[in-house]
């Protein structure tokens, strides 16, 4: 099968809202992110997906659009927009912009239209129903708390929101609904944006009849029970076939919910759904067995390794896996599975680097990631922002199953503003993110993790993401080898080999601050070291806290 550009690619996320801010309002914009494109040309990340820059009230800070075809006020103009593009192109960076249509804002103009009246030409764009004996229609949870289904007097019925009461699901089963959306990105594809991450695209058709499910700790039934629902793949091949197939694109779906069964299909290398998804398995390998994410985090390496390399050896050949960590819904890594200690941090942000970018699929650096940013020590549960974290805090709260002091441990180690604290640029006042006050606090730490200081340093974590980017640009071996995990396991040790031809690498991680006894397989002693976080060869038969090594061995 011939390369698609996005096979050897490596894709910078951005956050707008939390990435540069030019006019000093404290909010990150559109000319902020085109004055900084040359720092992501410098790292050698070769495509950038923005997270969403569209028309928004802001409920869930973008992810609720109230305009497809606008731009947020906050972020700039259209024309902000379109010279950010073509300073992108000419530098030889790809725009990836986020899809948000499995849900609209109640402020677009669509769903305005739909309360309206129950004749109302657009009463379908949404999913309405009657309530069931004086309550909502099913059991069905929304993600950020409470339930799914909101009451509307107007016309004495509810509407289905799997997010916040302003993000609406649109109704897929209309198919004046997918014309709308089909146009509507068929305008961008014509602007010559590069592809589409196209938000919970996995949640757009939802169960028929709409059934209640099993209820989970807060009594709702989980909001991922519509996922891969019965005519989601027609409806993407329907998207591929009248849109997607029109241009050379990276698409990538956020599944929440999917299976790896399911991803064969959704990111099949035949080309007729998407370039590939983003899965959720791997990111819940620490989430507390039978509490889930909210409760303490319980780390399980062989549990994460297993989930990895299970999707690594079943996805090669037939479909194509993205490679995350980080972005704007997780804790930051670093504080999740590596070390915040000053003597380790950046060792352990290499060796989570490694383990990533040596694996098949496109791997994604989301903002700050590249320099090894921290988790946020939030002391107060006002301090918080994100609709999600909060949401289900109260839930929690409510039900005496969180005091307020587990409520900001929590925030600590879960709350998406982890994320997004401003982008970390210079050890000066607000890290240079602003010249006002910024909307979410800046890291205190930024006065020793920050941008200036590890572009200047060759040893810094932002020089050691620079050259795993470059070993994928010239090593096929990175980009297609075939993956085999070994140590299954061993808690505290992620080895692997990739193999392609006569070529192979042996890529050892330590994941914990001890020492490990282990031995490298004959094969590869003496080998030449590709890539490595200690400035000299690990002792026989040791492997030092944190260290990674990528062994390469060719005939
Ligand atoms: O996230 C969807 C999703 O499944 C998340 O709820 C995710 O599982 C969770 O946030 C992890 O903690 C997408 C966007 O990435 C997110 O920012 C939006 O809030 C959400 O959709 C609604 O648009
Ligand atoms: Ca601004």
């Amino acid at each position: 099968m011939a390369e698609k550009w996005w096979q050897r690619s490596v894709v910078y996320q951005i956050y707008p809202r939390s990435f540069q801010d030019s006019n000093g309002d404290g909010i990150g914009d559109l000319p902020g992110i085109t004055s900084r494109l040359e720092y992501i040309r410098a790292l050698g990340a070769d495509a950038i997906w923005l997270s969403p820059v569209y028309k928004s009230p802001n409920d869930d800070n973008g992810y609720d659009i109230s305009d497809y075809q606008d731009i947020m006020t906050e972020f700039g103009t259209m024309a902000d927009f379109d010279a950010m593009l073509e300073k992108a192109h000419a530098l030889g960076l790809k725009i990836v912009m986020d899809l948000v249509v499995n849900h609209s804002s109640d402020e677009h103009a669509w769903f305005v239209e739909s309360r309206a009246s129950k004749d109302n030409p657009r009463r379908d764009y949404y999913i309405w129903r009657a309530g069931k004996n004086g309550a909502a229609p099913n059991n069905w949870g929304s993600c950020f708390g409470g339930s799914a289904w909101a009451y509307d007097e107007k016309t004495d019925m509810y509407y289905l929101h799997l997010f916040s009461k302003k993000q609406p699901d649109l109704n897929w089963d209309n198919p004046v609904v997918r014309d709308e959306v089909f146009s509507m990105m068929d305008w961008w594809l014509q602007k010559g944006i590069d592809g589409f991450r196209m938000d919970v695209i996995s949640l757009i058709s939802k169960p028929a009849g709409l059934p209640d499910g099993v209820p989970g700790p807060t009594g709702y039934a989980s909001f991922e029970l519509c996922a891969n629902g019965p005519h989601e793949h027609e409806y993407l091949r329907e998207m591929n076939r009248r849109v997607l197939s029109k241009y050379d694109l990276l698409t990538v779906g956020e599944c929440a919910g999917v299976t790896l069964e399911e991803a064969k299909s959704y990111a099949n290398l035949d080309g007729s759904e998407l370039s590939m998804v983003f899965q959720f398995e791997h990111m819940g390998a620490d989430f507390h067995p039978v509490l889930g994410r909210y409760a303490e985090q319980c780390k399980n390496l062989p549990k994460l390794k297993e989930i990895l390399s299970r999707w690594q050896r079943e996805l090669d050949g037939v479909a194509w896996n993205s490679l995350y960590w980080d972005n704007h819904d997780q804790p930051r890594i670093v504080s999740r599975y590596g070390s915040e200690k000053e003597e380790y941090r950046e060792r352990s942000a290499k060796m989570l680097a490694t383990c990533l970018h040596m694996m098949q699929g496109t791997p994604y650096i989301y903002q700050g990631e590249e320099l090894g940013m921290t988790n946020y020590p939030w002391t107060s549960i006002d301090q918080i922002n994100d609709i999600e974290s909060l949401g289900n805090y109260r839930d929690l709260h409510a039900r005496g199953l969180m005091t307020e002091a587990e409520g900001v441990e929590m925030m600590r180690r879960r709350s998406r503003d982890n994320a997004r604290t401003p982008m970390q640029w210079d050890a000066g006042e607000n890290a240079g993110f602003t010249t006002g006050t910024p909307w979410l606090p800046v890291n205190p730490n930024h006065t020793f993790i920050n941008a200036a200081e590890q572009v200047k340093r060759p040893d810094s974590v932002f020089h050691y993401y620079q050259k795993l980017i470059a070993l994928r640009k010239e090593l096929d071996v990175v980009v297609y080898g075939h993956y085999r995990l070994l140590e299954p396991e061993h808690p505290a040790l992620f080895v692997y080999t990739r193999t392609l031809g006569e070529e192979s690498l042996l890529v050892v991680c330590n994941f914990s601050e001890s020492e490990q006894a282990y031995q490298i397989p004959e094969e590869y002693r003496g080998a030449e070291i590709l890539i490595a976080n200690y400035e000299s060869p690990a002792p026989a038969g040791t492997l030092r806290p944190w260290e990674a090594a990528v062994y390469r061995r060719r005939g």
